[in-house]
């Protein structure tokens, strides 16, 4: 499958650099996974929170597709990334499925045990899992849930508010007060997939974590350089 050409901030002080991001593979299975290779960032969330706006805003192209349907992504999709002249991909971004549908949400947990929960356990080259929130409704559930989860687990961990260009100055730094303290972070990082607030510092805060960082100032104390937990034994 050809590579589709896109641009991101990589080299925030030289300018935009061009990167292939390549769709890969969607697993409904751990056996359907690809080889783990370059690190990878795990995109995260309730349907329809924008997951896959922030991965195409990312990489400055429809990649990953996107819809007013909650709940169409039933599988991880795995984005390979890759720089200009390097043969192997750099980086890779996976989309997982939405939670928070009724409608869904049994085929979800059926996957959750399936494949989502040892994804995001033992993969062992996942560097980053950014929580994506949307600040226009209360803190959910479902968001507190799988913080807990990511925390309990060890994996390096970034809350991301979303659509922020739906939302009053005003009104956006309460709601962000609420969310982090229902989801008991510090930080969360304001996107917008729309008008692009957000994207350099969420490309800064994936390098961090590719580089082994801790993602702001949330320390992931299990985790290794490459942002890996102890595999299960
Ligand atoms: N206004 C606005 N709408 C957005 C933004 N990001 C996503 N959306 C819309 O929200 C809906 C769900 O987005 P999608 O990326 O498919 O969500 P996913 O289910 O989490 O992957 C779509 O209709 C998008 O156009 C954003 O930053 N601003
Ligand atoms: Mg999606």
């Amino acid at each position: 499958m050809a590579g589709q050409l896109a641009t991101c901030p990589l080299k925030s002080h030289t300018g935009k650099v061009k990167v292939f991001a390549q769709f890969i593979a969607a697993a409904t299975d751990v056996s359907h996974f690809p080889a783990p290779s370059p690190p990878e960032v795990a995109f995260l969330g309730r349907s329809n929170v924008g997951k896959s706006s922030v991965i195409n805003s990312l990489l400055s192209h429809k990649v990953a597709r996107t819809s007013s349907t909650p709940g169409r992504t039933r599988g991880i999709n795995f984005y390979a990334i890759r720089w200009p002249g390097r043969p192997r991909p750099d980086l890779f971004f996976t989309d997982l499925p939405g939670y928070g549908y009724a409608k869904v949400s049994h085929e979800l947990s059926a996957g959750w045990q399936k494949f989502i929960e040892p994804y995001l356990k033992q993969r062992p080259t996942l560097a980053l899992c950014i929580s994506l929130v949307d600040p226009n409704i209360p803190p959910q559930p479902g968001d507190q849930q799988l913080c807990e989860f990511l925390r309990a687990i060890g994996r390096p961990h970034l809350v991301v508010a979303t659509k922020v260009d739906r939302i009053s100055n005003n009104q956006l730094q309460p709601s962000l007060q609420r969310l982090k303290e229902a989801l008991g972070t510090e930080h969360i990082l304001s996107y917008s997939a729309r008008t692009g607030t957000g994207r350099d510092e969420l490309w800064k805060q994936i390098r961090r974590a590719v580089a082994g960082e801790s993602p702001l100032a949330e320390p992931s104390p299990l985790a290794d350089s490459l942002g890996r937990t102890p595999s299960p034994s």
